[in-house]
């Protein structure tokens, strides 16, 4: 006999049940790093359309961090919870690549079975008929059974929505907020109201999901349960079973919410290793993903003077007196005595380049959307020598150098397991390295950097999220591995915040 659902489809909906809870609850992590939202792309404090946390802003600029605003969840309900937005960002891109996985597996075989039709209205008459079902609800009636054949039309029009409409809006706001798309395709994001209104409608779109689920799975066990709750568990019409399916169901309900906590207190037994593990899983995907798409400098006839935002969130407060007593003396002096410490141990060689230098050699000025992983953004145009021009100065690069290591004189905001701060450092890959946007800016809109965003010089990569961009630099060197730098992962906030060490997604 055919079964009614096939195991095809009873499989996809458990997995994508399952996934879906890993989405919402590493995506849940991600907002709890930065609690608000914005349709203004210069996330410009008080312009909020919601928020989840009562904390007021300053609006002055350079005063706070996006780091201190963020909130610590409980592991019982964010992916892992308790201020890991790296970990939560590892899970989501997991997630999403199983999520993908399944929704094509399931897409392909709905058609190739020629169920699509149970789902997909082929005729008008699917409007009026929704109404009627939804009148029906509305007076806390339940249609009856003939209605469904499996699922009557506001089924229809439901699932329809949610598997070709809100699913891949959600994969399209998704891609829209990785920093690697957005040097590529900038018109991309722009598109989506930039960067924010990707984010918004991203959320907005986690809400809708959710209300359907509870919705969805609500109504099976209301609305002729004991059809339903058969047919999804054994795949057949056999009301006889209700009770069986019943215990089934619930059981497989509990079981993934312990599931779900579950992997929250796993990850953050070993975090580390979570990380490590994480990373396996996703590093391949992202190469093929994103590997390819080098930045280019279109971005200029994209982005205009008149996106360059009104205000500039920041991350990092200048270095204090207990951090750099020598960053403090070069700003009271307007850094005519700043050198920049370029060379080391690989190259052989050292230069120590002063302001001067650097404007001497040619300038590079570019229009581009800052994001910090976190999830604000803001539009500037930066000004500075290209990093690579810079490293030509000491000659060919060094056959072992694999990285290049830039330091400042500012420590790091926080440290993994709240160890004493170190020096904040990042290790950039050549890659990374070449790209016609990976500058030492010592301009913002025209005029030098301003002390807080890293006066007087800070590295932009435009591939990557703002955690690679060194504020208040001190060197820059060749050198062959990170490893032996802070924790070995290749940059303070990889240290802390467990992020990959490449940040494009
Ligand atoms: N020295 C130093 N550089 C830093 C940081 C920091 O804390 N210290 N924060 C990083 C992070 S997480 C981000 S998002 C950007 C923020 O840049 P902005 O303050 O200019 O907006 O700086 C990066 N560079
Ligand atoms: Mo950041």
């Amino acid at each position: 006999m055919d079964p009614d659902f096939p195991l095809w489809l009873r499989t996809t909906h458990l997995l994508n049940f399952l996934l879906m809870g890993i989405l919402v609850r590493s995506g849940w992590e991600i907002i709890a790093s930065l609690p608000r939202f914005w349709w203004r792309n210069d996330c410009k404090p008080g312009t909020e359309w919601v928020k989840f946390t009562r904390r007021k802003l300053p609006t002055q600029e350079g005063v706070y961090t996006s780091l201190m605003d963020e909130r610590t969840a409980s592991p019982l309900l964010t992916l892992p919870g308790r201020k890991n937005v790296g970990l939560g960002r590892h899970w989501h891109a997991v997630g999403t690549t199983l999520w993908l996985l399944t929704g094509i597996v399931y897409v392909v075989l709905l058609f190739a079975t020629g169920l699509w039709r149970r789902i997909i209205p082929t005729s008008w008459d699917v409007f009026g008929d929704a109404m009627e079902s939804l009148r029906i609800y509305l007076g806390f009636g339940i249609p009856s059974i003939e209605h469904f054949q499996p699922y009557d039309a506001l089924q229809m029009l439901a699932y329809t929505g949610v598997v070709f409409i809100l699913a891949p809006v959600m994969i399209l706001t998704g891609i829209a907020m990785s920093p690697a798309v957005r040097s590529r395709f900038p018109w991309y994001v722009k598109a989506w109201g930039g960067h924010q209104g990707a984010r918004s409608i991203h959320f907005i779109g986690m809400v809708l999901m959710l209300v359907f689920v509870v919705i969805h799975v609500g109504l099976v066990f209301l609305v002729h349960p004991e059809y339903n709750l058969p047919h999804m568990v054994f795949g057949v019409t056999d009301p006889s079973r209700y009770a069986q399916a019943f215990t089934i169901a619930i059981a497989t309900i509990v079981a993934a919410i312990a599931f779900w906590i579950g992997l929250s207190y796993l990850t953050l037994a070993d975090r580390v290793r979570a990380q490590k593990v994480l990373v396996t899983v996703t590093e391949p995907v992202r190469r093929v993903a994103l590997g390819w798409m080098k930045p280019r400098m279109g971005r200029q006839r994209t982005y205009t003077e008149e996106d360059i935002s009104e205000f500039h969130w920041t991350n990092g407060l200048p270095p204090t007196a207990d951090e750099s007593t020598e960053w403090l003396a070069h700003r009271d002096n307007d850094f005519r005595d700043w050198r920049l410490e370029l060379g080391g141990d690989l190259s052989g060689k050292k230069l120590y380049l002063s302001l001067e230098d650097l404007r001497a050699l040619p300038k590079t000025e570019y229009i581009a959307v800052h994001s910090c992983m976190q999830g604000w953004t803001a539009t500037s145009k930066w000004g500075g020598v290209r990093l690579r021009d810079v490293l030509d100065l000491l000659g060919p690069r060094p056959q072992d150098a694999n990285y290049v290591m830039v330091t400042s004189h500012g420590l790091a905001q926080e440290m993994f397991d709240h160890r004493p701060r170190e020096p904040f450092y990042t290790a950039l890959s050549l890659d990374m390295v070449e790209e016609d946007d990976t500058i030492l800016a010592y301009e913002r809109n025209g005029r030098p950097l301003e002390l807080h965003l890293g006066a007087p010089l800070r590295l932009r990569v435009e591939s990557n999220h703002g955690y690679k961009m060194v504020k208040w630099i001190r060197s820059v060197e060749w050198i062959s591995d990170y490893a032996d730098y802070g924790d070995g992962r290749g940059g303070t906030r990889e240290d802390a915040a467990l992020q990959a060490f490449n940040g494009r997604i």
